[in-house]
């Protein structure tokens, strides 16, 4: 929570010589969780398009099925090794769409609070740093209907 608002902070400092945010919506589709044990970790996705007419930042989420929900970017690194690298926020350009997936940007859900069966729905709150909070009923799936990611979120895209 300490974390969250810091970044909230940090958001303002930057937006504040604006005028009052015009929050118009932010479009959340395709989105899922991944299926995985209590007390293990998961990872959410989704596709977002900002819709408000102007740039915005993901700075974060929330659920209760999970002791922390992190912004994460799964990426490779020099020597060959996939990383996650935690974000802060990630920029949603107006009128642009940022896609979450597996080997890339994802929600990590650490510390599961319960086991997520296929078929089970999760609440997953988003944080925006000008859009109002986003509340989803999130399915759990196995995998997305696009590809055969591994069971932990974070093999990567062929
Ligand atoms: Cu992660």
């Amino acid at each position: 929570m300490k974390r969250r608002l810091m970044f909230v902070l940090a958001g303002t400092l930057l937006l504040s010589a604006c005028g009052a945010p015009k929050s118009n919506s932010i479009e959340v589709s395709n989105y899922w969780v991944r299926s995985a044990l209590s007390g293990g970790n998961s990872a959410a996705y989704m596709l977002l398009t900002n819709d408000t007419g102007q740039a915005d930042q993901l700075i974060g989420a929330s659920s209760d099925a999970a002791t922390a929900v992190e912004i994460h970017l799964s990426q490779m690194s020099t020597d060959g090794v996939m990383q996650m690298i935690h974000q802060q926020s990630v920029a949603i350009g107006s009128g642009a769409e940022l896609e979450l997936k597996p080997g890339s940007y994802h929600m990590m859900l650490i510390g599961l609070k319960q086991d997520l069966n296929v078929g089970d729905h999760i609440t997953l709150t988003i944080h925006f740093n000008n859009h109002a909070d986003i509340t989803l009923t999130v399915p759990v799936q196995d995998t997305a209907d696009m590809d055969g990611s591994g069971p932990d979120g974070h093999e990567p895209m062929p």
